[in-house]
């Protein structure tokens, strides 16, 4: 596997996809402009700061990586790509590192005009003039919402005068955008391949550490060190790590207790590269093998699992990896007296919520939940080739649900993958990380 630092395996990103992604929203947006900021910056604790993060909005339509940023797209005009970003400035970058400014927009990223961020307010009513239609994201940021209102609603106090055109409808961007991404190109795959593969290989270092005594940092600390060993920003999401009956809180990130002998160990942690993340669980033995009840619910959750990943095609609607998923753990819940009662009643009353109560996977990319609609025209979105899912189906047992059976109880299980949709089968992209019980027990003890 090779190791490119990042910047070098984000550098031919940088200026073709970028551009090309930007023309095909230019394209999807006719006649209409579309304003998106860039993330943020948070303070951790005092003045201690996180890394900043590009918004992934802003970075798919830019590869702009600066904080204080916003890129407008007006298509059609002298300036159809505006940049907002910080300027140059040499005490300041002594600070904090190198700035593109003002140059670096124009020339290494393709803006047709760029301005210092804190001019935006002042600029945006002129460079608004003449668009009837504005998408932006609001709801996000209330001195962003007022900047963008206010120069809206300033516009149209002119155009009652005069009859200039300025935006008079507002649309969510986040709807535009979310179409755009939901649909990977060529570059993107290949990022999320490399996330997933980075994510693969750390799984199987994990079981590989994980034995009795060791607590669930340690497993963290190997996992999200390897991230970074291999060019990965890191963690595309807080990496779970929970022994025994943590495994059945479903975000447990506390990841502070020791792993203990005979309990199985979930671990959710993904990769993400060049800012594209993977999403991957396993759930594996502690001792490296499982006992016979963890082992029976553990193949009822792969069966459901590799049953809705067969779901993952071309034409299929998105909800059908879950019908499938709920089927197959509904019949092995009652097969294994965790459900009492008729299948079909059991899925329709949706009994088996007791203990699978989340849904089976989301889409994949930018963002570990990443953009797009899950419903078109009020049904479940046919799947296209180029969208990439998870599929993570579960089963988690409270260890005080005193109706499960008691070998049962305290067992959290859930296996998740990583699944681009093709013209053919499903293309399982962390197809590299083990699975079924004898590649996890080997893996384990290995
Ligand atoms: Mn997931």
């Amino acid at each position: 596997m090779s190791t490119l630092p990042r910047d070098d395996a984000r550098a031919p990103t940088a200026a073709l996809a970028h551009e090309a992604r930007r023309s095909r929203a230019l394209g999807a947006l006719g006649a209409d402009a579309l304003l998106v900021f860039g993330a943020p910056h948070h303070s951790r604790n005092g003045d201690a700061e996180y890394r900043y993060r590009q918004s992934s909005d802003l970075w798919y339509l830019s590869g702009w990586e600066d904080p204080e940023s916003a890129a407008l797209l007006r298509p059609g005009s002298d300036h159809p790509f505006i940049l907002f970003v910080q300027p140059k400035d040499r005490s300041r970058e002594a600070w904090t590192g190198f700035r593109e400014g003002l140059e670096g927009a124009r020339a290494r990223f393709g803006a047709d005009a760029a301005f210092p961020y804190a001019e935006l307010s002042a600029r945006l009513p002129e460079l608004l003039a003449g668009w009837t239609t504005l998408h932006y994201a609001w709801g996000e940021d209330g001195t962003r919402d007022s900047t963008v209102f206010r120069a809206v609603s300033g516009l149209g106090r002119v155009a009652a005068r005069n009859g200039l055109a300025t935006p008079h409808h507002l649309i969510d961007a986040r709807r535009i955008l979310g179409e755009l991404r939901l649909k990977k190109d060529a570059d993107e795959v290949a990022l999320l391949r490399r996330a997933a593969d980075i994510t693969a290989e750390a799984h199987v270092a994990a079981m590989r550490l994980g034995r009795p005594g060791v607590a669930e940092y340690e497993v963290e600390a190997e996992i999200d060190g390897l991230f970074r060993r291999r060019g990965g920003n890191g963690p595309g999401y807080t990496t779970i790590v929970g022994g025994g009956t943590n495994a059945c809180v479903l975000h447990y990130i506390t990841n502070r207790e020791p792993l203990r002998a005979g309990d199985l160990c979930l671990v959710d942690a993904g990769c993400e590269y060049a800012n594209y993340t993977a999403d991957v669980t396993r759930t594996w033995p502690v001792s490296g093998r499982f006992s016979g009840p963890q082992r029976r619910l553990y193949e009822i959750v792969l069966a459901s699992q590799i049953a809705a990943i067969d779901a993952v095609r071309a034409g299929r609607p998105y909800k059908a990896m879950h019908d499938a998923a709920v089927r197959v753990l509904t019949e092995g819940m009652v097969d294994v007296g965790l459900l009492d009662g008729d299948v079909e009643t059991l899925i329709l009353e949706e009994g088996y919520r007791r203990y699978y109560m989340h849904g089976t996977g989301h889409w994949l990319g930018l963002d570990v939940h990443d953009a797009g609609a899950y419903h078109v025209g009020g049904s479940s979105r046919p799947l296209e080739p180029g969208m990439v899912v998870t599929v993570e189906p579960g089963l988690y047992i409270p260890p005080d649900d005193l109706r499960a059976p008691e070998a049962f109880r305290g067992i959290g299980i859930r296996i998740e993958d990583d699944i681009l949709v093709t013209d053919g089968d499903p293309d399982v992209l962390t197809a590299a990380c083990p699975k079924s019980v004898a590649d996890v027990e080997a893996a384990c003890t290995g």
